[in-house]
């Protein structure tokens, strides 16, 4: 007789990077067998990328770690929960008892926000802790959108998204959706809805140091000089308002300080700022002058005009732009979403510089600290200094500026646990690690990146695989490391309260607040309505039922995570609507076009010289994803990506040859590293990609270490941040670039410094 074999197919959102695909995943007796696109899914239409196939890789990896480890030296072991739990509270609790809460620091990375556990279950292991360390991967990312947006609207996912799929003139400034799939512009395909615009009759505009491949694509590509989009976007408004070209709208009797917005332009004439951003003065009043014109228009800015200088500035001119020309809240303008979940409805006021950090006197941005001060907060002696780590799905040793000097903080602290699922560069200083369920083991629901999309889409993932036998959830482990630093024991009963406790703070803030559909409804319908459910799925369930779309515990029609079961392939909620003034949530209730304290940064705009001929930007690789995807053969075949890339006019300058290794200097660090020449990059600019540098002792991934590349963040430097966010200057970097020897190493990129 034959074996039976069990077929199987899943249908799941992709949570590897922001454009939620929608995947069609077969198994064979708990095997996955092969990947496809989702052709069902209402958004991304069976589109995915190559890291969508990846998830297979990722899910059977041998290198991931499954269960709980303790290192002992330079030796991990296997151990049980009970007693990686044990060692964390022993850890942990004596750095508190001597120190303070403070003295306990944590750093979230970037997959927390493709993940419900972190989303729902993180917030609530912070207030347990109640320390003010608090960093994440944002302030090397998108906080000064936030930023800008928590000052100009109220709250910081309030971000206008570009209504890509029906603008009809869309400028994308140190972006490159094509080979990032968008980025505070969730969808999927982005090479589709690009093309589909120029289909349409519109333009597609790119403003950024490199030819990238969305700059390839567009109608029109202009180099610009890394770090000055400052004053190409004031030369725009500027121009706006020197020719008369701005649109007054429906939305002038909800905005405070035009004319302050207006009197800053003043300053910067494109005649005069031309020079210093390497964009002729024609160029910048063509721009402005089609932005005005076109029908409907969306300027769109990213990581290149966030992580820099003037990272908050930048976002904040962006929305002006969009407004003063009449493309704020409108269709094939820029939007602001309704999300099924999730979605800001009340405000307490500003969260930024509510206190200071302790070194360096940074102001706290959005709750968190930058990550550019955690260095310093961990090798500084005194009161308040941290001497323990947690770690949730982040590698800053990798991604955070000056990696050396953090690596060399790390070595001294006391006590560091990660919830991780390698043993990387950051987490081999970890005494313990808890391992994360792979993305296959989880059920998955895009609460971030749904606030931030294209179109209003819900949709929910059940697991694809049982997890192992008394493997924890990750909002498990995160609840009972709530439990041990709030001073009890880690048992399921705690678990189970502190779950219960969440969802019951949840409906009373809800009943309480008259901008909520379940406003002044009874909590114990509420509560009822909800049993059976417990986790994620009990709190998803509730946001969607209390949300815009809600069954509101009554409608038999409304959205509710039993109606998402039933439809595994996503429900379409239609495109972006106008939403002004009900989403403002300001204190004046209007949208705030000059918030004093972005404003008071244009002054450092004005007096800031950049004197290096030579600056260091970062890019990405569609195969690639941050530091921590290079494990997978799949994804890594093909040519060391890991290369500084020069203009030729640059290489005959110093006399470097495409395939010599160079010497790339900056204020803090050096490293060498194969150059490749290439006309794609402007002159004067130098690029090398972030998330490599495997090399480390105790690095337990195969894979990585033979393609191990250079860190580039020991070049970047903590002390260069955006001045109102604290956000680090990863794009902009002075550096000097000289020749060593001629020809490839064996492994490709090479260092001398090592950490
Ligand atoms: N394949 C892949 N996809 C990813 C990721 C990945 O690592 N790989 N990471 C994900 C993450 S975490 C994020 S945040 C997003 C980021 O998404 P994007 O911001 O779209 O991606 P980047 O490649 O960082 O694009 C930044 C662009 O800014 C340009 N640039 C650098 N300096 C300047 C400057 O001073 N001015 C201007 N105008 N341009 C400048 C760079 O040349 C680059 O083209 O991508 C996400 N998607
Ligand atoms: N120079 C330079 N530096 C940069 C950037 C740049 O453009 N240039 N980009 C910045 C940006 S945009 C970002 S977002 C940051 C990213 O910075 P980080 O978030 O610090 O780094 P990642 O590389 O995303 O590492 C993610 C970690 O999470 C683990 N992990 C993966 N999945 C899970 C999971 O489901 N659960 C748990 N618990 N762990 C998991 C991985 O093993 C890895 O250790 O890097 C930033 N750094
Ligand atoms: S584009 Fe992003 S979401 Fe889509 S398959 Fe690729 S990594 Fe996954
Ligand atoms: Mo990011």
């Amino acid at each position: 007789m034959m074996d039976s074999v069990k077929e199987d197919v899943h249908y799941r959102t992709c949570p590897l990077c922001e454009a939620t695909c929608g995947l069609e995943i077969h198994t064979v007796n708990g095997e996955v067998t092969h990947i496809e696109g989702d052709k069902q899914d209402p958004f991304s239409k069976g589109y995915l990328c190559p890291k969508g196939f990846s998830l297979k890789e990722l899910h059977h990896d041998k290198d991931r770690i499954r269960k709980p480890m303790i290192r002992k030296g330079a030796e991990w072991f296997t151990v049980s929960y009970e007693e990686a739990f044990k060692e964390v509270r022993k850890g942990l609790r004596s750095v508190i008892e001597m120190h303070g809460r403070d003295a306990v620091g944590v750093y979230l990375g970037n997959p927390n926000v493709h993940n419900l556990s972190g989303m729902l279950y993180l917030p609530l292991f912070l207030r347990a802790l109640g320390s003010r360390n608090q960093y994440s991967a944002s302030t090397v990312d998108q906080i000064p959108k936030q930023l800008a947006a928590e000052f100009m609207y109220g709250s910081d996912f309030s971000i206008p998204i570009p209504d890509i799929d029906r603008t009809q003139y869309f400028l994308v400034i140190g972006a490159n959706p094509i080979v990032s799939n968008g980025s505070l512009m969730t969808g999927p395909n982005m090479r589709g809805r690009l093309k589909a615009l120029q289909d349409r009759g519109g333009r597609l505009v790119v403003v950024d140091p490199v030819r990238t491949a969305t700059a390839k694509l567009a109608d029109d590509h202009h180099f610009i000089k890394p770090g000055t989009d400052g004053y190409f976007l004031f030369s725009i408004l500027y121009t706006l308002f020197d020719e008369g070209l701005t649109k007054e709208t429906h939305l002038a009797q909800h905005v405070n300080g035009l004319s302050e917005v207006k009197k800053l332009a003043n300053d910067f004439p494109p005649e005069k700022m031309a020079a210093v951003c390497g964009l002729d003065a024609e160029t910048i009043r063509t721009i402005a002058r089609d932005i005005s014109s076109a029908t409907c228009a969306s300027v769109y800015g990213r990581m290149g005009t966030c992580t820099q200088a003037f990272g908050t500035v930048n976002s904040w001119l962006i929305d002006v732009i969009n407004y003063v020309t009449g493309n704020l809240d409108r269709e094939g303008g820029v939007m602001f979403t309704t999300p099924a979940a999730g979605g800001k409805m009340s405000k307490k006021g500003y969260r930024f510089d509510r206190f200071r950090s302790r070194v360096s006197r940074m102001p706290e941005v959005l709750g968190e600290l930058p990550v550019a001060c955690l260095a310093e907060e961990m090798d500084t002696p005194g009161e308040g200094q941290i001497r323990a780590f947690v770690t949730v799905a982040g590698n800053p040793v990798l991604s955070t500026p000056n990696s050396k000097r953090l690596q060399n903080a790390m070595e001294n602290l006391d006590f560091m646990v990660s919830v991780d699922c390698y043993i990387n560069e950051t987490t081999r200083n970890a005494n313990v690690i808890f391992p994360a369920p792979t993305p296959l083991e989880r059920s998955h629901y895009d609460l971030s990146f749904y606030q931030l999309s294209v179109r209003n889409i819900s949709h929910y993932s059940p697991p694809v695989f049982e997890k192992n036998e008394g493997q924890l959830d990750e909002w498990e482990i995160l609840l009972k490391l709530a439990a041990l630093v709030g001073e009890e024991e880690p048992h399921q009963d705690a678990v189970n309260k502190l779950d219960d406790a969440s969802i019951h703070y949840l409906i009373k803030k809800d009943i309480k607040n008259d901008r909520s559909p379940i406003y002044g409804r009874n909590p114990k319908e509420i509560s009822e309505a909800l049993e059976g459910r417990k986790g994620p799925e009990r709190m998803l369930d509730y946001m969607l039922r209390s949300g815009p779309y809600g069954d509101h515990f009554k409608q038999q029609d409304g959205l509710s995570l039993k109606k998402l079961e039933e439809n595994p392939h996503g429900i379409d909620l239609g495109a972006l609507k106008s939403r002004i003034p009900e989403v403002l949530l300001t204190h004046t209730g209007k949208i705030e076009l000059a918030p004093e304290l972005i404003v008071d940064d244009v002054t450092r705009l004005k007096n800031e010289t950049n004197k290096s001929d030579m600056l260091l930007i970062g890019r990405r690789n569609l195969r690639s994803n941050n530091s921590w995807m290079h494990n997978l053969p799949v994804l890594m075949k093909g040519k060391d990506r890991c290369t500084l890339w020069l203009n030729p006019t640059d290489g005959e300058r110093l006399k470097i040859q495409d395939g010599d290794v160079a010497v790339v200097e900056s204020e803090v660090g050096r490293i060498e590293v194969i150059v490749e020449l290439t006309n794609d990059i402007m002159p004067g600019v130098g690029s090398i990609p972030h998330g490599y540098g495997h090399d480390l002792s105790g690095v337990k991934m195969a894979v990585a270490k033979d393609n191990k590349g250079v860190n580039t963040n020991l070049l970047s430097d903590e002390k260069r941040r955006d001045a109102v966010s604290g956000t680090a200057v990863l794009n902009g970097i002075p550096i000097t670039v000289s020749k060593t020897k001629s020809g490839r190493e064996k492994h490709g990129t090479v260092r001398t410094e090592s950490i």
